[in-house]
């Protein structure tokens, strides 16, 4: 993509209610404009990296055998009524009356809607398990949305559902969920904490939230050192879930049951929740079916929440410094970007889109910065928009033979010979996943 052909409307000043770094940093580069509290338009910039979030999201819901669909945002009253939390999930629901008055809502979860699905086809415990998801925009009324895409009142979920025969099998698709989210976290180069949890208006007796360490989090978490150095090749959820780990509300310095110097205190976001809740909605939506014996059971039910948005604010507040964003390479909306400084000097637009095509070709996704404007504009836009690996090619370096390279995660800027340029580039964007 040429930066003169793409619509990035980076601005200098934030609106006084961005309060948090990542809220300011977003309408700072260009990738929302809010439309009304807590309902914000995506602009392409942001809309890429609301996308590979998403896709990470997708590829490890898939390979922990869970099935996407779609569910509409726009739910009838009717299942809420039935399940009984029409009256219970009060001002936060957005409630709507059709044209003929009939009541929906503006789904906040779909507990009741993929309950109702499940029942109206699986009948025998030979179809179990299943687990089913969807990405899809929610909508709670938030009393007051804030942190920008961190607490809106329009946000994109990825929620999934599993319906196991008993609680035994309902704990393997639990725990087969636990896994994928330290997987999905650990691929966008977070570090993921897993707590145990209240479980709030979802219901039940089991549930964990999953905690993304940074600086400028709003809790602050305790938990074994442990924790942080996870491999994802050999994650047990069971030992994971033994660990200690708590919200400071939830932590008793005299009553800790680690020792001290195993003990972790770091600030943190929430971004993913699960919860094992039985057969509270298996029963009351007739989500029942025959077991080996033709007795009729109702399921056991999980629901698991990755606030895929959230996420994108969240990775923000992790990576960032005084002049901008530091994607990580696997979310960042694009992986490299060539700043010709001289775009009216023949020779540097020859090189800048020799490997422009080249980086095109190798399937990295590029920004070629072809701007006409000042070389300090071009250089802080970059970093503001936080791409991680920078080649930026000035007129007098090329006549020696010399381009700069930038690693943006690191800030540093290294000089090197043009017949190497290609080579490191590629080097730096695909060591490590990040
Ligand atoms: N039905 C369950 C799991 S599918 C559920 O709704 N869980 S939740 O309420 O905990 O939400 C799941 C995730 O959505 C949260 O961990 C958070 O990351 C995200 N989320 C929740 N509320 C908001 C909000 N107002 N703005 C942005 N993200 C949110």
């Amino acid at each position: 993509m040429k930066y003169s052909e793409f619509f990035i409307p980076t601005v200098k000043d934030v609106p006084s209610d961005a309060e948090i770094i990542s809220h300011k940093l977003m309408i700072k580069s260009g990738m929302i404009k809010q439309s009304s509290a807590g309902i914000y338009s995506w602009l392409p910039l942001g809309l890429k990296v609301l996308k590979n979030i998403e896709q990470i999201v997708r590829e490890e819901q898939d390979n922990a055998g869970a099935n996407e669909m779609l569910m509409p945002t726009i739910q009838s009253a009717d299942l809420w009524i039935k399940s009984g939390r029409y009256d219970d999930y009060g001002k936060e629901m957005l409630r709507i009356n059709d044209r003929s008055g009939r009541e929906m809502l503006y789904g906040p979860t779909n507990e009741e809607l993929i309950t109702d699905i499940f029942q109206t086809y699986i009948t025998s415990y030979r179809e179990l398990p299943k687990n089913l998801y969807h990405i899809q925009w929610k909508f709670r009324d938030e009393l007051r949305p804030r942190f920008g895409v961190m607490r809106g009142r329009e946000f994109l979920m990825k929620d999934n559902y599993s319906f196991d025969l008993n609680e035994e099998g309902a704990k393997i698709s639990y725990n087969k969920m636990f896994k994928a989210y330290i997987k999905t976290f650990l691929r966008m180069g977070l570090t993921p904490i897993s707590l145990r949890a209240e479980t709030g208006p979802i219901g039940g007796n089991l549930s964990h939230e999953f905690q993304i360490l940074a600086n400028t989090g709003e809790s602050t978490l305790y938990y074994d050192k442990e924790l942080e150095s996870l491999d994802t090749e050999s994650l047990d959820p069971d030992k994971l879930q033994s660990y200690y780990a708590a919200v400071d509300d939830q932590h008793d310095e005299n009553n800790c049951p680690i020792a001290k110097e195993n003990l972790k205190i770091s600030k943190g976001i929430e971004v993913g929740h699960v919860f094992y809740f039985g057969t509270k909605y298996s029963e009351k939506l007739n989500a029942y079916v025959q077991d080996k014996d033709g007795k009729r059971v109702a399921v056991h039910m999980g629901s698991y929440g990755i606030g895929v948005s959230r996420l994108v604010g969240a990775l923000i507040e992790a990576n960032h410094d005084e002049k901008g964003i530091k994607w990580p390479k696997s979310v960042a909306p694009f992986k490299l970007s060539i700043l010709n400084l001289m775009p009216d000097d023949q020779n540097c637009n020859t090189k800048s889109l020799e490997y422009y095509s080249y980086f095109m070709d190798e399937n990295i996704e590029t920004l070629y910065d072809d701007r006409i404007c000042s070389i300090g504009k071009k250089l802080s836009d970059n970093d503001l928009i936080g791409t991680p690996v920078q080649i930026i090619i000035g007129k007098r370096d090329l006549a020696a033979g010399i381009i700069e390279i930038k690693d943006r995660i690191l800030n540093k800027t290294e000089k090197i010979k043009i017949d190497e340029v290609k080579k490191v580039a590629l080097k730096k964007l695909t060591i490590n996943a990040f």
